[in-house]
């Protein structure tokens, strides 16, 4: 699929207040699956992520752990490396917002901001949420029995924050954020985020604070260092900053307007309205779409730190493995929707989809392989119409996935794979390849090598979201390394090939307590 492009992938860029919880690691394990599976379809893929390192929350955190900023971000930001490591996340780069080259870019927007003429100087006074890092109009906050005032919308305390600002006149961009919606109906997915967000601003937008004169850890603003850029606009930046924004001859200025803003449902207004409109006034395209995922609970409950029920990934794939998990976060939910963790299901899709239904379908035709075609490819006599029928459906999977994977409906895609999985396995049953060993050895090598090619091309759609695993069975197929893009896709095992031995890739998931006993 040479030839369609450049294709950017963004996470959102993580506070560095606490260390990666599953909320993290499911944003990124979408971003990962697209970023492999475009590589694989020939696409020029740059996948990044990252920290977000300033603002006063981060500022606080440090200060809780008696720690400087800049040492407090350098320490937990490496957790979140060490998450990519854990997650098999294959980033092209990873983005830390107290980088100088971030500090350049800022400042070059904010100059473009007032050359625009969208900032001036005022006084900020209303409510922020430190937990949010965001401002709220009194009607969005309420008083709770506590007599504490919180956001409505998270649950976060507020304070009432009054201080000089500069603002940035959102109020003038609503029109023109209408129409760009108009104009671009796949701009933010899925639709019930692009009905929230267009009746958000169709109600009105205020003109923005955009810096802080309060506390320090952040960019200061060009010509006025009192004054820091409030975090969302330092943020935001980042997708640029790695571009190599303000030089658009910077080679990597290819891959912007970026293909993908992947985020949380609770972020997209940042996404959505602010940060169109930052680049609109500043000349510069708009990202093309912003998917918004839903949020995990975790058996049934809200998932919070003074609940003490936040999951670590780390912790999950110690106790499940890495490719069941990514699988799992995948197949579980379809995504766009909220969904609640609960591990009887992780446990239940472990072992009916992985080691019954995917592993079992590998290891019984690879070790009947091993037995009976000397450890070789079998070789492929006539085709009858139940074996086309099974390649065919085989070989339509790619395009199916593509499509999927181009609406972020990644459910979608395993179920397909998975249904072709289901098909094989019936095909295995009614063909009896162990029982045409004596009557018919031709039928039988013909029927073994249909299931082979047919374990090929599922495999090499599995890749993306198990790459580990995947990349075990296609060894025990003995598709070279330079077969495994999608390029090949098309061409077929070729019989007498040497096959190693077969091994069990997902084995069944036993409760430790029973396994003990
Ligand atoms: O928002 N389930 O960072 P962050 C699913 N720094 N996703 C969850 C979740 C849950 N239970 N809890 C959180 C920020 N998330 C900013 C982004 S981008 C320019 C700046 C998701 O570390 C949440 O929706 O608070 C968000 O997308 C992500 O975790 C990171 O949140």
């Amino acid at each position: 699929m040479s030839g369609r492009g450049t294709y950017y992938v963004t996470t959102p860029i993580y506070y560095v207040n606490d260390v990666p919880h599953i909320g993290h690691a499911y944003t990124t394990l979408a971003c990962d699956v697209l970023a492999r599976f475009m590589r694989l379809d020939g696409r020029d893929v740059h996948f990044l992520t990252g920290t977000d390192e300033h603002g006063q929350k981060v500022e606080k955190a440090a200060a809780a752990a008696g720690l400087a900023p800049q040492a407090f971000t350098d320490k937990v930001s490496q957790s979140f490396r060490d998450l990519v490591k854990t997650m098999n996340f294959s980033p092209d780069n990873f983005i830390r917002t107290t980088e100088k080259r971030h500090y350049a870019a800022c400042q070059a927007l904010w100059e473009k901001l007032v050359e625009a003429g969208d900032i001036y100087l005022g006084k900020y006074a209303g409510w922020y949420s430190v937990r949010d890092e965001a401002y709220f109009v009194e009607s969005e906050t309420e008083v709770g029995s506590d007599n504490k005032r919180r956001a409505i919308s998270s649950g976060a305390e507020v304070e009432w924050v009054e201080e000089p600002s500069y603002f940035f006149r959102l109020s003038t961009w609503g029109d023109r954020l209408l129409e760009f919606y108009e104009k671009n109906p796949r701009f933010i997915a899925p639709e019930s985020r692009r009905n929230e967000v267009i009746s958000f601003v169709k109600g009105g937008l205020q003109d923005l604070s955009v810096s802080r004169t309060s506390f320090s850890w952040g960019v200061p603003v060009p010509g006025d260092p009192k004054h820091i850029m409030y975090v969302w606009l330092d943020a935001l930046t980042n997708y640029i900053t790695e571009c190599g924004y303000p030089d658009t001859g910077n080679p990597l200025w290819k891959y912007w307007p970026a293909d993908l803003h992947m985020v949380g449902k609770d972020i997209i207004r940042f996404h959505c309205v602010f940060w169109p409109a930052f680049l609109m006034s500043a000349g510069i395209a708009p990202p093309q779409r912003v998917f918004a995922h839903g949020w995990w609970t975790n058996e049934g409950q809200k998932i919070s730190k003074s609940l003490g029920n936040v999951i670590d990934p780390m912790e999950l794939v110690d106790a499940y493995g890495l490719d069941p998990v990514r699988y799992f976060l995948l197949r579980e939910v379809p995504f766009g929707n909220d969904g609640d963790l609960q591990r009887r299901a992780l446990v239940g899709r472990l072992n009916g989809d992985l080691a019954n239904a995917y592993g079992n379908l590998c290891q019984r035709v690879l070790s009947i392989v091993a037995k009976n075609c000397g450890g070789k490819v079998p070789a492929m006599g006539s085709i009858s119409e139940v074996d086309m029928a099974l390649l065919d459906r085989a070989k339509a999977l790619l395009g199916i996935v593509r499509a999927d994977l181009d609406d972020q409906a990644f459910h979608r895609a395993l179920t397909s794979i998975w249904e072709v999985i289901a098909d094989a396995n019936r095909y295995v049953d009614a063909q009896a390849p162990w029982a045409l060993a004596k009557t018919d050895p031709a039928r039988r090598d013909t029927v073994l090598w249909v299931l082979a090619e047919t374990i090929r091309r599922v495999t090499l759609l599995v890749q993306p979201f198990m790459p580990d695993s995947a990349g075990k069975i296609l060894d025990q197929l003995a598709v070279p390394a330079g077969e495994r893009a999608f390029a090949a896709f098309d061409r077929a095992l070729v019989p007498d090939t040497v096959l190693p031995k077969p091994q069990g890739v997902f084995p069944r998931f036993v409760e430790p307590a029973k396994a003990a006993s």
